[in-house]
């Protein structure tokens, strides 16, 4: 897969370099280009910005360097071999990142990123390249970053991994949480290595027993504990027909019960099921 990503700030881009990703890089999984939007500036500040029309706070990053810059990385991507590029956008206003997205994405051949900083890029450059390539305005989440560099790290890290040769192990996406399948959308529980004991604290009997179906369905009920916990939404989505009798005993002792859509919901009274 190739990644370019075009930003004012590259060095904020060197971890691509380091871990999980920089070894994909290093290996020739990922072929990873960052590029200095300043490059495509021809005035003496490198100037990106300017003030926005319509008045308000901050500035926007103008169309002429994106543009140039687009049009000169893809047309060196087509001239190298690469396929259709997807243009990947990071904004607050974009859709919410999830590990869907993450797969779609890590099944494309070239991922062009466009980081913004300031308030945002001048809104005619996603609409001009719309009309090429598919585009992906995303979201990491509720809160609002600075820019979007950080995006880009968190976005290739979540497409990077899901990549064939890239995690040792094939089996280790199998159960992460949010993976597609049987256990889709809940929480990985705890995990536990070497000594037995520390500091006092032992590693649970069940996962020293070696009986597998045992350790299984432990494993299930604290993927469960820890969804309804944290992620009550996740528990509400699940489908009905996915939760097994251990299941619906676990979330009934949790204080939750099928509501009129046959979904899971939370009793109204009682944290603990007491309701
Ligand atoms: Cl993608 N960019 C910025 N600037 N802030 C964000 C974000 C992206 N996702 C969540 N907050």
């Amino acid at each position: 897969m190739r990644i370019d990503v075009i930003t004012i700030f590259p060095e904020y881009l060197a971890p691509l370099h380091v871990s999980l990703v920089g070894k994909a890089v290093a290996r020739g999984v990922l072929d990873v280009h960052v590029h200095d939007l300043r490059r495509w500036t021809h005035d003496r500040h490198a100037t990106v910005d300017d003030t926005p029309y319509g008045g308000g706070p901050g500035m926007v990053m103008k169309t002429g360097p994106w543009g140039e810059a687009l049009d000169e990385v893809i047309a060196d991507g087509y001239e190298t071999g690469a396929r259709l590029p997807r243009l990947v956008v990071p904004t607050p206003s974009g859709r919410p990142f999830t590990q869907e997205h993450a797969a779609e994405l890590s099944a494309q051949p070239w991922l062009i990123f466009i980081p913004a900083r300031y308030e945002g890029i001048d809104r005619r450059v996603v609409d001009e390249y719309a009309t090429r390539l598919p585009v992906h305005e995303i979201s990491i989440g509720d809160y609002v970053l600075a820019g979007g560099e950080a995006p880009v790290l968190v976005i290739v890290e979540a497409v990077a991994r899901l990549l064939p040769g890239v995690l040792g192990n094939a089996e280790s996406h199998r159960d992460d949480s949010f993976a597609p399948g049987p256990m889709a959308s809940l929480l990985e529980g705890p995990v536990y290595t070497k000594p037995p004991e520390w500091r006092g604290r032992t590693v649970p009997d069940v996962l020293l027993s070696g009986h597998h179906g045992k350790i299984a369905r432990w494993r299930r009920d604290e993927a469960l504990r820890r969804t309804a916990a944290h992620r009550p939404d996740l528990i509400e989505r699940c489908d009905p027909a996915a939760f097994d009798r251990k299941d619906r005993e676990l979330l009934a002792a949790l204080g939750w019960r099928p509501g009129p859509g046959g979904h899971y919901v939370k009793n109204e009274k009682g944290e603990d099921g007491a309701a």
